[in-house]
């Protein structure tokens, strides 16, 4: 009798850590201005609206991590209804989600079709020298996530042109309106390769673009019959951008859409439409006390196009924006 008891007792102690263990992210951030995330440091934003929320994916820089270079382990998902108020969920991905990786949660983005989510990583490969692009999938914007592959979609050795061993990161999705499927990527050089209906293969040859001073973070939005590519040129970068009638290009240079953030040497963007406004998501390292570039945070501004559908030049704000509806 006392060891059924003791079993009992143990079996709900387990049951009740795994609950608070698996809820232990789920929280409520009401931002007060930019940076938009305050208790961790959050990089590299992806945002997507789903249904009537935003869901924003992030990197997550170590808050102790070594002055000169990155620490990040796991990607982290937050999902708003108006911008300001924003769930934090449990991380639902972490580089030890793929089997064939040693690390690096690098810049990513989410996108859905036919009621899966697929979630586009930057990764170190664990046995191909170099960051590699991998990929998770979901039945939920939230997760869990699994590796959809169980293997690298892109690695180092397909793009032998570019001699360093980060020009495969910044994975960037759009589903054209005819159903086609782009993948764009890079650093140095911008890339993209069509990928097949189950979003998880290449259906054609990988192609490369000749945009000026491409750095590296490539974003891809079509808004009103225009294509755009916003990209972070040069080192502190800056983020520009191109326009383009067609997905593929060609791809006329727009210049600057982004000034250098001056608090971080990089800025990452993401750029949406939601409830009637558009906006620009980036990082930058306004609440990094401790020097180097490697402690970023999640912003957001408003971003505003011209009456000929081009981008006007981004005001980074410490306001930030108010309650979409
Ligand atoms: O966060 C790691 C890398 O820094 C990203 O992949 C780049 O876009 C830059 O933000």
């Amino acid at each position: 009798m006392k060891k059924n008891i003791k079993i009992l007792v143990l079996s709900f102690t387990a049951i009740l850590s795994n609950f608070i263990a698996s809820n232990a992210q789920e929280k409520i951030i009401v931002s007060k201005g930019n940076p938009i995330i305050t208790d961790k440091y959050t990089a590299d934003p992806a945002a997507y609206v789903f249904g009537d929320s935003v869901y924003l994916y992030t990197g997550h820089d170590v808050a102790k991590a070594p002055k000169n270079s990155y620490e990040m382990n796991n990607w982290l998902v937050y999902s708003s209804a108006d911008m300001v108020t924003w769930k934090e969920h449990k991380s639902p991905l972490s580089t030890k989600d793929f089997a064939w990786a040693k690390g690096d949660a690098w810049a990513s983005q989410v996108i859905e079709r036919d009621g899966k989510f697929y979630w586009y990583v930057a990764i170190t490969h664990g046995t191909i020298h170099g960051k590699a692009i991998g990929i998770a999938v979901s039945d939920s914007p939230t997760g869990p996530f699994k590796d959809a592959l169980g293997k690298a979609l892109i690695t180092n050795d397909m793009t032998t042109d570019v001699k360093i061993s980060w020009d495969d990161i910044d994975p960037s999705v759009i589903i054209d309106d005819d159903g086609q499927a782009y993948l764009f990527w890079g650093n140095q050089k911008c890339r993209y390769v069509k990928l097949k209906k189950n979003m998880v293969e290449f259906d054609g040859p990988i192609v490369t673009l000749n945009l000026p001073e491409f750095t590296e973070a490539p974003w891809i939005h079509k808004r009103k019959g225009w294509y755009y590519l916003s990209y972070a040129s040069q080192f502190p970068e800056k983020i520009v951008y191109a326009m383009s009638k067609n997905v593929t290009g060609p791809w006329e240079y727009k210049g600057v859409l982004n000034e250098i953030a001056g608090n971080s040497n990089t800025n990452h963007q993401a750029i949406i439409d939601f409830k009637g406004k558009s906006y620009f998501v980036y990082h930058n390292g306004a609440i990094n006390t401790d020097g180097g570039s490697f402690r970023r945070s999640v912003c957001i501004d408003y971003l505003h196009y011209n009456k000929d559908g081009s981008m006007k030049r981004v005001v980074m704000t410490s306001e930030g924006i108010k309650k979409a509806n």
